[in-house]
């Protein structure tokens, strides 16, 4: 008795969960994306001029109102300390300096804690990955206790490039009970609008504030960031390097929903699933579009053509069905346009390529890796031939 209601049970969840969100490329159906060189008044964007004077802003600004809140620029002090320094870190291969960045405003202050590691081997200033952590701090130990694919930094330092991190949690808490409790202290006034940031703004608002940092160590070529996260972090780089231009290059692993997949694509998450179960990751007008995704006066192929010329490279993985890797390869396809106003031709195919292809000598960049939802060491290995081709 007791193994049939288990089973019945299973049964009826498993179905649930099948009904609920789609795996079945058949079952897609049609969409329309909207016109990405075509402003609201029904002007047609013919060249990069155009795209800079009158569409750019326009899509920016749908992006800040319906879905991630616009992250704020201003205010009163910042102030980097270093706390920890090691001119012989990694054996003697690297410089590890750890550095707090505070931030004031309005009598609140909010700390990010940097690790940064520099390859000694180099002697002018150097470009870096940095990394949104968006899981335990133990992947970026600075004292090299733990070794993690996630965050390679023995590997990065003998390509030659910096390599740092923060925590997300340092800037907004991922939890929907307490994301207030980080730089939000800075900006109570956003809490109370329905446009305003929330966790997702506020990595990215973070990150900005390592690029301040990154601007007075002359140890790094700021000009040269590579911003890079995984999921959750994959959809903050993406909004940091829509909204910031000075990054130079953003790299968006498995970002799914809201990241480079697109969302009128049923498969996988669904934007009232997103949230539904991380209501403090968006804003909340987005909540509007739950289950109403065709309404959306964007779409995320738009997200990544707000970062053109700059080039952005988008992965996914065979078994991360939930992230939709043909709905981030269509929205990397459908971002193309843009970067042909600035003639950066695109050599990403027009079929979905198989996995372990990695397209990487484009300004858009591409592969689906084999295996699940994960950062690997393969994913870093396709990141460091992307940003060698390009910086
Ligand atoms: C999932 C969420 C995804 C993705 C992922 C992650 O639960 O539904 O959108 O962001 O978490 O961050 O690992």
């Amino acid at each position: 008795m007791r193994i049939v209601i288990v089973f019945l049970i299973a049964l009826l969840s498993k179905t649930m969960y099948a009904q609920d969100f789609n795996y079945e490329e058949d079952k897609v159906g049609t969409y329309e994306l909207p016109e990405l060189l075509i402003t609201l008044n029904g002007k047609k964007v013919k060249n990069k001029a155009d795209w800079e004077n009158m569409r750019r802003e326009e899509v920016i600004g749908l992006f800040q109102e319906h879905i991630y809140g616009k992250v704020p620029t201003d205010f009163d002090r910042i102030e980097f300390h270093v706390i920890q320094e090691d001119p012989s870190a990694m054996n003697g291969d690297a410089y590890l300096k750890e550095i707090n960045i505070s931030v004031f405003r309005n009598n609140a202050s909010v700390s990010i804690h940097l690790i940064l590691f520099t390859p000694n081997h180099k002697k002018n200033a150097v470009p870096a990955f940095l990394l949104i952590n968006n899981r335990s701090v133990r992947n970026t130990s600075p004292s090299r206790d733990t070794i993690s694919d996630f965050w390679p930094a023995e590997k990065i330092i003998q390509a030659g490039y910096a390599i740092a991190s923060f925590q997300v949690n340092d800037a907004a808490p991922d939890n929907k009970g307490t994301f207030q409790n980080g730089m939000l202290h800075l900006y109570p006034e956003l809490l109370d609008k329905d446009d305003g940031i929330k966790a997702i703004g506020a990595w990215a608002w973070a990150a900005s504030r390592v690029m301040d940092y990154f601007e007075k160590d002359d140890a790094i070529n700021a000009e040269k960031i590579a911003l890079i996260g995984h999921s959750r972090g994959g959809k903050a780089a993406l909004w940091a390097a829509a909204e910031d231009a000075r990054f130079g290059i953003c790299i968006a692993n498995n970002s799914g929903n809201t990241g480079a997949a697109l969302s009128r694509r049923n498969f996988g998450e669904t934007v009232q699933r997103i949230n539904t179960k991380f209501p403090h990751w968006f804003n909340d007008n987005y909540k509007k579009y739950n289950n109403k995704e065709s309404l959306l006066p964007v779409d995320q192929h738009m997200l990544i053509a707000l970062i053109a010329p700059r080039p952005v490279y988008i992965t996914s993985a065979s078994e991360d069905l939930w992230a939709d890797p043909k709905g981030m390869f269509l929205a990397l396809k459908n971002a193309e346009p843009v970067y042909e106003l600035y003639d950066r031709k695109s050599t990403v195919p027009e079929k979905h390529p198989k996995p372990n292809r990695p397209i990487y000598r484009s300004p858009l960049g591409y592969h689906i890796r084999e295996g699940e939802h994960n950062l690997t060491e393969y994913d870093w290995t396709q990141f460091i031939k992307f940003v060698d081709f390009h910086f």
